[in-house]
């Protein structure tokens, strides 16, 4: 975590190769782990840029990280390219090089920065709201793992290791547990033995990777609906958030997905009697979705998506609890035990998805079935 000084922003922006005199400045977007800025010019025809200081104690290897973000876009914009130049420009993220022609500025202080142009006009929603949002959500992460299916994943580095390996991150708790560097170990007894009682359950992903079943495909990794922007009609405009774009398996993305989708509440949310499924935008979602991807998933990714949907949530609760315990370096907080509400608020959502297990099942079958 780290404070950006006024002036270090002003002149991060300084270095970057923007058109016009800069205007304003502002904090921008709900991110957890990056500063955002939202930048004004009186150039660039009223559009306005975005400024990001990336946390490089999370992404170690910047140059690695611009690297894949520049390797993708450039794939996607090729993939779009056919639909001519506003559909490009709208259609996927568009970065600044810095003046001396790099895809980011390092400051004095070791902050490293980056620029995109910001899409006007767009929505994004940390809760959503209607069915036709979700659909399109699904259709926007559905196309995205499709056009990214011919990019050679060797051409992108792991930018976060074992990103969504459930043994690491039961691994990191454990440690987290062992070293109980902020005290807080007596408090969570509850959750840790919810986790430890469905651990192993929650290992299916893993052994089907193992017994090779699952194709590593190239995956977003960070899914929250809030990385889905919308135009103004809720159709999808484009996927934003590439930091985590690395190989993966598909059910981590559709996962990740439905963990903020079909959770009636916010992923924060302190009270969890208001965390509830909302069915009908599981079902939208999935629609959505399998529209895009049912020509490419095999059979046993298929039967897997369903694991990701238990899996997400658990895995979001046990990094959020190693968080706590290990006294809140990781994740941006807003007020101490935010990472514990946080904890119970995934935990309580894990509780709701298994009470409506059959139910869920029959809807992703179907979503099979219907031609849409
Ligand atoms: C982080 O920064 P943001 O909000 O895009 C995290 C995700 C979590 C998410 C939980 C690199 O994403 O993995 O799912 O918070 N990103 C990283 O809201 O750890
Ligand atoms: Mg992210």
């Amino acid at each position: 975590m780290f404070d950006c000084k006024d002036s270090t922003i002003i002149d991060s922006v300084s270095h970057f190769d923007i058109d016009g005199d800069v205007i304003s400045v502002e904090r921008f977007g709900s991110g957890h782990i990056n500063d955002t800025f939202c930048v004004k010019t009186d150039g660039l025809q009223g559009k306005s840029y975005l400024l990001q200081r990336i946390n490089n104690h999370i992404f170690s290897d910047v140059e690695g990280l611009m690297s894949n973000t520049k390797i993708v876009l450039d794939h996607l914009k090729a993939k779009l390219a056919h639909l001519g130049d506003e559909a490009v420009e709208k259609g996927t993220l568009t970065l600044i090089p810095t003046k001396s022609g790099s895809l980011y500025f390092k400051d004095s202080e070791n902050g490293y920065w980056r620029m995109f142009i910001l899409l006007e006009g767009t929505k994004s929603y940390d809760i959503v709201e209607t069915e036709a949002q979700a659909y399109s959500g699904g259709r926007a992460f559905g196309e995205f793992q499709k056009q990214l299916a011919d990019l050679d994943a060797r051409d992108l580095i792991e930018v976060l290791p074992n990103f969504h390996n459930i043994d690491f991150r039961m691994g990191n708790l454990r440690e987290a547990m062992d070293a109980d560097a902020a005290g807080r170990l007596q408090e969570v007894a509850a959750q840790l033995d919810f986790i430890f009682l469905r651990e192993d359950g929650m290992r299916s992903i893993l052994k089907r990777a193992a017994a090779g079943e699952l194709p590593l495909r190239i995956t977003h990794n960070d899914t929250k609906f809030n990385n889905v922007l919308l135009d103004q009609e809720d159709q999808v405009q484009c996927v934003i958030d590439l930091d985590t774009v690395m190989p993966g398996y598909v059910a981590y993305d559709f996962g990740d997905a439905i963990r903020t989708i079909i959770n009636s509440a916010a992923e924060d949310e302190a009270d969890t009697a208001k965390i509830l499924l909302n069915i009908p935008l599981f079902k939208a979602y999935t629609a959505g979705y399998i529209r895009e991807a049912k020509d490419f998933l095999n059979e046993a990714e298929i039967e897997s998506l369903l694991e990701g949907v238990f899996l997400l949530p658990f895995m979001q609760a046990v990094r959020f609890l190693t968080d706590y315990l290990n006294g809140d370096t990781y994740y941006k907080i807003q007020y101490p035990g935010h990472n514990l509400v946080r904890t119970q608020a995934q935990l309580k959502l894990v509780a709701e998805l298994e009470a409506h297990t059959p139910l869920l099942k029959r809807i992703l079958l179907d979503s099979f079935e219907t031609k849409n």
